[in-house]
């Protein structure tokens, strides 16, 4: 085996163990009546996040949540949560509300 072949046969081994991306950041939201707790949430651009909304028993109309950047729409539960991955952009933030547009919350900067 030539130094070559043994150099590239080393990198297509060690490979997949540097090409694993960090786990994304998990931040948990309260759904409530009053609106979403933290409403806003600091994150760098480009950042991977999980949004984890947890319902609560009094949520008004802020039980249904959009995230238009993903077109994703979720409807929280008293005592369950739901997951939104999202990517924070390069330069301003990922914004969720309402389907009335009234709760409003934003991740990025
Ligand atoms: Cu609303």
């Amino acid at each position: 085996m030539t130094m070559m072949r043994r150099l590239l046969l080393l990198c297509l081994l060690a490979g997949p163990a540097f090409a694993a991306e960090p786990a994304p950041r998990r931040v948990e939201i309260t759904v409530t009546a009053d609106g979403y707790k933290p409403e806003k949430v600091a994150a760098k651009p480009g950042e991977k996040l999980v949004l984890v909304f947890k319902g609560t028993a009094d949520m008004g109309c802020c039980d249904s949540i959009v995230v238009a950047a993903t077109n994703t729409k979720v409807k929280a539960q008293n005592g369950k949560t739901v997951e939104v991955p999202v990517t924070v952009p390069a330069s301003g933030a990922v914004t969720f509300a309402c389907s009335m547009n009234m709760c409003k919350g934003s991740v990025g900067n």
